[in-house]
This record gives C-alpha cells, structure tokens and sequence, in this order.
C-alpha cells in the first residue's frame, strides 16, 4: 500500500466519494504510481467505471480483493470452483445493474455494451454460473460421502483451523510425517486432504481446512460451507495462529476464528491452540505473547510448524484431551466369518495385540466409545466373549 485516504460522508451516487476526494485521489496516484485502488465500501460498478476514468488506474473493493486473495491461494478444485462461483454471482449482481443503466438509456453504451450485449452478458455468466454449480455439486456429494464412510471408522478427527497464512497446512505436513500406513481400502475413504496419523499411541484422522478472514463477505461464506463442515464434524480442532505478527494482530485474528467456530456452529467442539511461528520471535517476546494471549486462547502451546518445534507436547495434549476412547479385550472362535471380522476391524480401529491359540484368537484394540459398542456386540454375535471393556 502507498497511500490512504478516508471520508466521511454519505456515498455519493457517482464516485462513492465526493469529487473533491477524486481529485485528491488522482494527485495522490499520480505523486505514489499507484496502480490499483481498494475501496473498503463496496462499489458499484458505474462508481467503479466513473473512478477509473478520472484517476486513470484499475479500481476493486474489498470484496474483489479477498476474492483476489483467494484466487491465489485456491489450490483443491473445490475451492476453485467455489471462487469462480463467488466471482460470477458478483458479476451477475452487477450486470443486472448494467441491464438496468442500458434500458434506462442513461447510459448509452455503458462500459462499451448496448442493451442487446448486455442482455447476452446476463445471460452468460447466469450459464456459466449453473454449471459451476453442476460441478460443486458433484464435489460435495463425494465430500459428504467421505465424510460420512470417516464417521464409520473408530478412529476420532481432528481438524484444523485458522486464519489463512497462520501456518495450517505447513502443521498438517508437519503432523504427518509419522503417517500411518493405509490400506487401499481406507486410502479410498479419505479425500486428500485428511490423513491417519498416529502419536502417543494413538490413531487419528487429521484434516485441513481452509483459512478464515476477517468479515467474509456472506456470499463466499455460502461458497466455503461445505469446507467450512469439516471443522464442524470433527472431534477436536486444532486452531493455528501466527504469534510472529503484532499483538493486537494476533489478538484480532484470534477473536476472528474463535467468532467463526462459534458461527458455523462448531462451539462446542474443544479446541487445542497451536501459537505458530515462534521460531520468527525472540525468548522475551514468546513469553511476553504467551502471558498476554493464555486466557484468551483455548489450551494454548507454543509450536513452530516449520522448525517442528514442540511438536511432542502438541500431540500429548491433543491425545490428552480426545482420550475418551475405550480399550477393549475380547476372545473370539475362529472361523470364516471371523477372519473377516478382524479385517474389518484392522482397518478401522487401533489394534494394538492380536495371538492365537489353538482355533481362537485374543484380541486388544482401541476405539471411540460408541464404535467399541459396535464392535462389542459384533464379537458376541460371532460367539465371542468380551474379556474387558475400560473408558
Ligand atoms: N517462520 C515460520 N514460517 C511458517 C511456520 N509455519 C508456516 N510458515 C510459513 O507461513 C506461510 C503460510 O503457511 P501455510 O501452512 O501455507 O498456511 P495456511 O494456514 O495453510 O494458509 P491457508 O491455507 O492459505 O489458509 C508459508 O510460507 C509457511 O512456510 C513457522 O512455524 N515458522
Ligand atoms: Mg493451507
């Protein structure tokens, strides 16, 4: 940013700011080089048009630049999709407007189109707009079914969450460097961006997510909802935040993500805070945050994503805070069907021992409480016996 200028004043219909302030804002470009100017109010297009023409240089507003911002970092189709969705439900709010102008004749050619063009604009990006949709519609029932066949495993989610930038998907790396092997089978189960992972002797699907911002527009709100669901399926989530940046940054981004869980409706999932980044900041300056933020962040810990730093103590506490899972014992005939049995049951809970003798076999194994249920009366079904069964 080179410059700022701010007013206060009801939007004039025109500009959004006064002509003065245009004036102002043309001399300011042309002192700073300036080649683009961010409107935090939005603007309507025939603002936008009339500004550019007398400053000379490309104007966007807030919206046009979180989207922006999006853009460059969208790496999944989803969320690709989901911006170019955004993107073009913006242009069809503002081609309606441009049809209006058109009719109107107020403005014959606007923005170089007759009311003929126009019409085919509209028309355009109202098919282009269906047919993304076509194809996010097509993604989330894959996602609805991944998440639904996760649901059927015995192993609890943790996903993770924060403001973009803060260092989410460099901690998902970071945390799977010990990864489980899957079997094909469960390899299917699992998008690509969720991982069984294994610490403190325990398994857990770990998923990343996408990053929240400040006062997302409602419309991209509506287009990250189906990534924003994964945050509130999940058993825990893990909540990353730069603590290299200023304080009262940190403090801001932080209310935003709490805001955010709280707004999807994922509050009463614990949450584990991650304060990233401390191999960019000094040992007094760690403590000083660390004092500053400790009530204001849930089980917060101190972690470097990118030096793997803490790393232990961030797995203990995660292990700490999701052990409501049941250890269970349990001795089982041999036969076809219960071969089959334990496969499944491989494939899906934590097996920690598993020996034979003669024609049964002994088996000790881990899962969330309700799945251990599962699992306890399908042991009884094949003829087995459950030897223990311990919260
Ligand atoms: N110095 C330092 N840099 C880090 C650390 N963790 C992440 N980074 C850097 O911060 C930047 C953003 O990291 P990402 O992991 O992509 O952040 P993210 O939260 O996934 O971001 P979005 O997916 O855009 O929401 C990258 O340049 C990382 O290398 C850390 O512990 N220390
Ligand atoms: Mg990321």
């Amino acid at each position: 940013m080179v410059g700022k200028i701010e007013q206060i004043r009801a939007p004039d219909p025109r500009y959004q700011i006064g002509y003065g302030k245009i004036k102002e804002l043309a001399e300011l470009i042309k002192e700073t080089g300036a080649q683009k100017i961010i409107f935090g109010n939005p603007l309507r297009p025939v603002q936008a048009y009339n500004i550019a023409k007398e400053t000379g240089v490309e104007v966007i507003d807030r919206f046009q630049l979180i989207l922006e911002i999006f853009a460059r970092r969208a790496t999944t189709t989803e969320a690709k999709l989901q911006i170019q969705l955004a993107k073009l439900k913006y242009e069809l709010a503002r081609a309606k407007e441009k049809v209006r102008l058109a009719k109107l004749g107020e403005q014959p050619g606007f923005m170089g189109l007759g009311a003929y063009e126009v019409d085919v604009y509209y028309e355009t990006v109202k098919r282009q707009i269906q047919t993304i949709m076509e194809k996010l519609r097509k993604i989330r029932r894959k996602r609805v079914l991944h998440r639904e066949r996760r649901a059927e495993l015995g192993f609890p989610s943790i996903s993770l969450a924060g403001y973009t930038n803060a260092g989410k998907s460099s901690l998902f790396t970071a945390l799977t460097e010990e990864e489980v092997p899957v079997d094909d089978a469960l390899f299917t189960t699992l998008s690509t961006t969720t991982r069984l992972v294994k610490f403190s002797r325990k398994k857990f699907l770990l998923t990343d997510t996408v990053g929240f911002i400040d006062r997302l527009p409602l419309t991209l709100i509506e287009a990250f909802r189906s990534t924003l669901e994964e945050t509130i399926y999940s058993d825990l989530i893990l909540l990353v935040v730069d603590i290299s940046e200023p304080l009262a940054t940190v403090e801001k981004k932080l209310s935003v993500c709490l805001e955010t869980i709280e707004r999807i409706g994922a509050s009463g999932i614990p949450i584990i805070t991650a304060l990233n980044k401390i191999d960019l900041l000094s040992q007094t300056e760690i403590q000083e945050k660390f004092e500053k933020l400790q009530d204001k962040a849930p089980k917060p810990v101190l972690t470097s994503a990118l030096y793997g730093l803490n790393l232990n103590q961030l797995k203990e506490i995660i292990a700490k805070t999701l052990r409501n899972f049941v250890q269970a014992s349990f001795t089982l005939p041999l036969s076809n069907e219960a071969m089959s049995f334990l496969s499944w049951l491989f494939s899906r809970t934590d097996v920690q021992e598993v020996s034979y003798e003669g024609d049964t076999v002994y088996v000790t194994f881990e899962a969330v409480p309700w799945f251990a249920e599962k699992v306890k009366s399908r042991v009884e079904e094949l003829g087995g016996k459950i030897d223990s069964f311990k919260h």
